[in-house]
């Protein structure tokens, strides 16, 4: 069988979007090609990802499977489909329940927190100081917390994320975890030990290099 993965992603220092299917895709281990489009580079990186997808966005993933091939685009349908594919990387929990809750969390993250995401921008390998935050940022770093918080102290226990071992979740909220990171945002210590155990991760130390190759470059 042979199955080739091309990851179409933005400069990733700036691009949280690619970020959370990257770090599914290492998890599951399979080997891949990867496409850094650089961002903010109007008009040339709309033509640029348009080559790979109408709909103008990155993240993509190219799959070619025994003659196949299919792209998908948008962060939460590849780590969808990665899940499905290989089933051993578990990632979604195997209880109907906590997989429910977990499709929750990445659902939520993948729809919401505008203000998070519009004030604490993703700059994974540079430290900023913490802007004054808006009432509705203040509320969805709070609700961040409280559902990282949530999660943690029922399930950390079986394997150290969210939802016990390594989930679609996790990956979702991973370029949260670096902008709490960037901007030293206050949190409990639990959800501490969480973000070290995240940013520990290969693919996020992997990513974090690149970035800074990328901003000593002067691409980012
Ligand atoms: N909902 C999409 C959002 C993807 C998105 O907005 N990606 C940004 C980069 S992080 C992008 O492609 N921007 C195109 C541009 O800057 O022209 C997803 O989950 O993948």
């Amino acid at each position: 069988m042979s199955v080739r993965y091309t990851l179409i992603v933005g400069t990733k220092d700036w691009s949280s979007w690619s970020l959370r299917p990257y770090v599914a895709l290492r998890a599951t281990g399979a080997e891949f090609e990867e496409v850094v489009v650089p961002l903010r580079r109007e008009p040339l990186t709309g033509d640029e990802i348009r080559k790979h997808s109408k709909a103008g966005r990155v993240p993509i993933l190219k799959i070619e499977d025994n003659g196949r091939g299919t792209i998908v685009w948008d962060s939460l349908a590849i780590c969808e489909t990665l899940a499905e594919r290989h089933p051993e990387a578990k990632l979604w929990p195997a209880e109907p329940f906590v997989r429910a809750e977990a499709r929750s969390y990445a659902a939520e993250m993948h729809a919401g927190f505008p203000d998070l995401r519009d004030q604490l921008s993703m700059d994974f390998a540079r430290r900023k100081p913490l802007p004054v935050l808006r009432d509705d940022t203040k509320a969805q770093v709070a609700r961040v917390i409280d559902a990282w918080s949530s999660a943690l102290a029922r399930f950390a226990q079986d394997g150290g994320f969210l939802f016990g071992g390594l989930s679609v979740a996790d990956c979702m909220y991973a370029p949260v975890v670096s902008r709490f990171v960037t901007y030293d945002v206050a949190v409990p210590k639990s959800v501490e030990t969480y973000m070290a155990r995240m940013m520990a991760l290969p693919a996020m130390r992997d990513w974090g290099k690149a970035a800074q190759k990328e901003i000593d470059a002067g691409l980012a």
